[in-house]
């Protein structure tokens, strides 16, 4: 079998597994000795599906019989593309269980993402649910399986068309395979990606588990606690900040909400009493503002934890006075690095600040253009390397020159500073990506499908903000003669079968870019010229 390994060195991966934070269980393991402590409590609620974690454990246990029956192999790569629905547990759980390893995509994602993700992972089989709102994942699941040629399976939750449908497969005379190494990677999960095409994040069970179990304790779970997922599950966010991971860990229960919708998301919180759900900012305003005329009772609510992008600190500090309950800001990352306001820290923490590392053993560093640590207070560049922090992206040399450091840490790209009591406060991006509402858009990625069209001389994607989505993307672009129009342009970069979100918000035509004396300009200083001239431009718009 096929085991795919994140490389610490040997000193550091002996002082994670002394200090206690590596424990040598499996993702599988763990949930399996929850189930067997606390069977009959629920895990899980989604639609009209109520599991409790011996139902949980059954189901994952069954799907893990049906994906080696049809032929999968441990160590084979298993593309998942679902909504929240309870399947997610059980399909993910099923495929620890056989020892294959999930690449988790986002629903908002398209052919092209799909197709580099099946193709990047070599990925064998992708389980998708039949549709979700008006999208038919089955027709997607077509197109991707035209174009990626070493995906032999397609398993649909739902009707299954020409597919196999997950509760239609046969479990067969399959023996479970013994447990993987806790030092084996787990699953892929994929980067926000600043350069270019989405990277893949291999992620160990050791590493994984230390992280949410951890983020269970810091964000105070108890086997009563009521967890709520809101924003999409697969997102590394809601799955381990504490997220569904961190629920089960913590014996708690999961409730799966289909819509980030705040009357929606209400409604759940009265029916099951939910004491702790995460939200990116654009989402914690919509609720904080539905809170003052919704008819639901949302007092069961404890602790919101807010993600993925920068929380003004005047929305933080109406968090409780509209919604009842404590702030917990996360500033996070899929690469590992986690940072939690705690629930106990003074008001102005919570409020100012997002917080500070899960381990003692993130080691932080903040410096300037030169590498040289910046006093307190002062912005620099954040690297990280520690317990859960990867040390390579999955094959992939080019992005692993990039990101990390000759001595392991890995290169944030976000401009940071620490408070005296070592709390971080998140200044900016170094790095060319638009942050919109959490989604992470990568510049280089756009501009290249804006040059693909053949009215496109030349296009400069650059992040602008914006009151409602915190930044949005707007792309200059210089035509060719024939001009297109903006409708046709966005309609074009739709139609190359990408994420809805990566679509330029806004297109600008410019008639050159500007150029410096030597008549070149990188395209970083170029998007930081064009960001600047968009701000004196048109400020009243921000
Ligand atoms: C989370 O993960 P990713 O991988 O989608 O994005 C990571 C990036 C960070 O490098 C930073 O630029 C930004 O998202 N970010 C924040 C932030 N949390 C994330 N920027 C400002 N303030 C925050 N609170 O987004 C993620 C992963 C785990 C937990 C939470 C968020």
């Amino acid at each position: 079998m096929l085991e795919l390994k994140q490389v610490w060195p040997e000193e550091y991966a002996r002082r994670y597994r002394d200090k206690g934070y590596w424990r040598g269980e499996t993702m599988f393991g763990f949930l399996e000795r929850r189930a067997r402590e606390i069977p009959d409590r629920l895990a899980v609620v989604g639609g009209d599906q109520r599991w409790t974690y011996a139902g949980l454990i059954e189901r994952a246990k069954r799907n893990a019989a049906r994906f080696l029956a049809l032929g999968l192999r441990p160590g084979d790569r298993v593309v998942v593309q679902l909504p929240n629905i309870p399947e997610f547990l059980s399909v993910v759980f099923g495929l620890f269980r056989a020892n294959l390893i999930p690449v988790f995509a986002l629903p908002a994602h398209r052919l092209a993402e799909i197709s580099h993700i099946v193709e990047r992972a070599e990925a064998s089989a992708y389980v998708v649910a039949a549709g979700d709102g008006d999208f038919d994942f089955r027709a997607l699941a077509r197109e991707v399986r035209a174009r990626a040629g070493g995906l032999r399976h397609v398993i649909v939750i739902g009707d299954a068309q020409e597919f196999h449908a997950l509760d239609g497969l046969s479990c067969g005379e399959v023996t479970l395979p013994p447990p993987p190494s806790a030092s084996a990677v787990a699953f892929l999960q994929i980067s926000g990606g600043s350069t270019g095409l989405s990277k893949l994040i291999p992620r160990t069970h050791d590493d994984y588990i230390y992280s949410f179990r951890a983020s269970a304790d810091i964000c105070g779970l108890t086997t009563d606690s009521v967890f709520m997922v809101a924003l999409p599950v697969a997102h590394n966010f809601p799955m381990s900040s504490p997220g569904v991971f961190g629920a089960l860990f913590a014996g708690a229960r999961i409730v799966m909400c289909s819509s980030p919708n705040a009357e929606a998301a209400f409604a759940l919180i009265e029916r099951e009493r939910v004491t702790i759900t995460g939200l990116v900012p654009p989402l914690a305003l919509l609720w904080m503002q539905a809170a003052a005329t919704s008819r639901y009772d949302v007092s069961s609510l404890e602790v919101l934890l807010v993600g993925g992008a920068k929380f003004a600190p005047e929305a933080a500090s109406r968090v409780r006075a509209t919604l009842g309950c404590t702030l917990q800001q996360v500033f996070g990352m899929a690469e590992g690095l986690v940072n939690y306001t705690r629930l106990d820290d003074p008001e102005e923490t919570i409020i100012n600040t997002q917080g500070r590392p899960i381990s003692p053993d993130d080691e932080v560093l903040i410096v300037d253009d030169h590498g040289d640590a910046v006093a307190d207070g002062e912005p620099g560049l954040l690297l990280t390397r520690g317990p859960y922090t990867i040390r390579a992206y999955h094959n992939d040399d080019a992005a692993n020159a990039r990101a990390f450091t000759p001595d392991g840490y890995y290169r944030t790209g976000d401009i940071v500073s620490r408070t005296p009591e070592g709390n971080l406060v998140v200044r900016g991006r170094a790095g060319d990506h638009i942050n919109r509402a959490g989604e992470k858009v990568s510049a280089e990625e756009i501009e290249d499908h804006l040059l693909a069209h053949p009215g496109v001389f030349d296009a400069a994607v650059v992040s602008v903000p914006d009151p409602y989505l915190g930044e949005r993307s707007c792309a200059f672009v210089i035509p060719r003669e024939q001009r297109p129009k903006i409708v046709a342009l966005k309609a074009f970069v739709r139609g190359r079968g990408l994420a809805e979100f990566k679509v330029p918000d806004q297109i600008v035509f410019v008639d050159a870019f500007q150029t410096t004396a030597v008549g070149k300009v990188s395209r970083k200083v170029l998007r930081q010229q064009l960001r600047e001239q968009f701000l004196k431009t048109v400020p009243e718009e921000v």
